[in-house]
Order: structure tokens, then sequence, then C-alpha cells
């Protein structure tokens, strides 16, 4: 098998198991079980740096700038579905060099001060590349989404050697997670009366979110600066 590999096997799956092929079928499988693999270990290797920066700043500081890290790994129906929109084809290929979320982090942190502090501080490891950066803190999707968006690349260390994975992390304060959950189950309820109210509603939430994180930072500053 060679990374050309089709993920989809161009055979039926029922014919293969059934004609005695399942070794094949695994075995046509492999490639694709191995990126998913290597991308665990990105995600791994992430969330242990993540970890460190928290563990740091709670000894030196007494504070926690991050609250709680979510990973997952791109599940494989959502990868093919995502790569027929793009019209590639799905091999083990054009999947790596294509999506960059396969393996994707959710950092939820406090304060909007805090995402920019640790994002910067991740990108500044010399192991570690920014491949790009969307601010949608500072510039929000107009339907008033807000999170701080990277590409990374950042290194694992297989026994053939260092592989170099992508991994997009999304940085966002309680609030915003809040929102952005809220946002996305309401997204797939169909049938809505009126769309336009709904968006306009949920619009007006997340300027209201907006306003809350900042308030609250800015009494987190107050207390520190008053701090006897
Ligand atoms: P899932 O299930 O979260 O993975 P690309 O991924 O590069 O093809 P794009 O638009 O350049 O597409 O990526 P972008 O803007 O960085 O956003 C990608 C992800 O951000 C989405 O992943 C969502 O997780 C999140 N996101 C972006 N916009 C919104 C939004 O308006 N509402 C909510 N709730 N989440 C958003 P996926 O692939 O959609 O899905």
């Amino acid at each position: 098998m060679n990374e050309n590999t089709q993920i989809v096997p161009s055979v039926e799956f029922g014919d293969m198991i059934g004609s005695g092929r399942t070794a094949e079928l695994l075995e046509s499988a492999k490639p694709f079980i191995e990126l998913m693999m290597q991308n665990e270990c990105a995600l791994r290797e992430l969330e242990t740096k993540l970890n460190v920066l928290n563990d740091e700043f709670s000894t030196l500081y007494n504070y926690n700038p991050i609250e709680s890290i979510r990973t997952r790994v791109k599940d494989p129906m959502s990868i093919v579905e995502k790569m027929h929109r793009k019209g590639i084809s799905p091999t083990i290929e054009n999947i790596e060099n294509t999506l960059n979320d396969i393996a994707g982090a959710r950092v939820i942190c406090s304060f909007p001060e805090d995402i920019y502090t640790i994002a910067d501080i991740l990108c500044a490891q010399d192991d570690i590349t920014l491949i790009t950066r969307k601010d949608y803190i500072a510039e929000p999707k107009p339907n008033g989404y807000r999170s701080l968006h990277l590409i990374i690349g950042i290194p694992i260390f297989l026994s053939t050697g260092k592989k170099i994975m992508k991994a997009e992390v999304q940085f966002r304060t309680i609030a915003m997670d809040f929102w952005a959950s809220l946002e996305h189950k309401l997204r797939y309820k169909h049938n809505v009366k009126n769309p336009a109210e709904i968006s306009a509603k949920l619009k007006e939430c997340a300027e209201g979110i907006n306003d809350l994180d900042y308030r609250m930072q800015e009494i987190r500053n107050q207390i520190e600066r008053d701090s006897i």
C-alpha cells in the first residue's frame, strides 16, 4: 500500500467481509489508522505543552489562565465529507496536505487577555511553527462568533524520525465557548420560522457576552492592582 491509498475502499465493505477478504480490507485501512494515531500523538504533545504552562502559572502566580482543554481527532466521516466538499480525492496524501484540522484542540481561558498570553507563549516555543492565525476576537465573524484560531506545526517523534503534524488550536473564553456551543446546536435545528430574527438575537447575545468578558477582566485587573 502506498500513500495514495484511498481511505474509502473501492470494493464494497460487505463484499470484502463476505468473500473472506477481511485481511485485505484491514491492510488497506492501515495508512489511515496510522495517520489518526499520529494526530492523536500530536494532540498529546500539544496538551502537555499547555498543561506545563498552566502549572507554571499556577506555581509562580497562583493563577490558572487555562480553565480546560478539549481535544479531538476529526472523525473519518467528517474527513471524507470535507474532502468531498473541497472536491479533492480522499487519499492519505491529499488529506494530509489539505486538512489543517484533523487534530483539533479547544483551549478555554477565563479572560481574553489569557488567550493572547498563552497563544503567544506557545507560538514562541522553538519547536512550534505558526502556520496561520485568525483573530475572530479582534474581528468577529458577522454572526458574532469569537475565538482565536491558530494552525500550528508541532513535531512528534516516531521510530522513523521526526514528523511535523498540523493542529488547529481554538482559544476562547468560557463565555465565548458557551455562545459557540449553543449557536452550533441551534444552527443544526431546521424549520425555524424566523431565521433572521434568531440570527439577530444570537448576535446580540454575542455582543453582550463580549461586554461581560471585558468587564470581568477589568474587575480581575482592578483586584490585582488594589491587592495589598
Ligand atoms: P468542527 O466540527 O468544529 O471541526 P477550514 O476549516 O479552514 O476549511 P475555515 O472557515 O477557514 O474552514 O475555518 P475557520 O474559520 O478557522 O473555522 C473552523 C472551525 O471554527 C469550525 O470547524 C468551528 O469549530 C469553528 N467555527 C467557525 N465559525 C463558527 C461559527 O460561526 N460558529 C461556531 N459555533 N463555530 C464556528 P468546523 O469544521 O465547522 O467543524
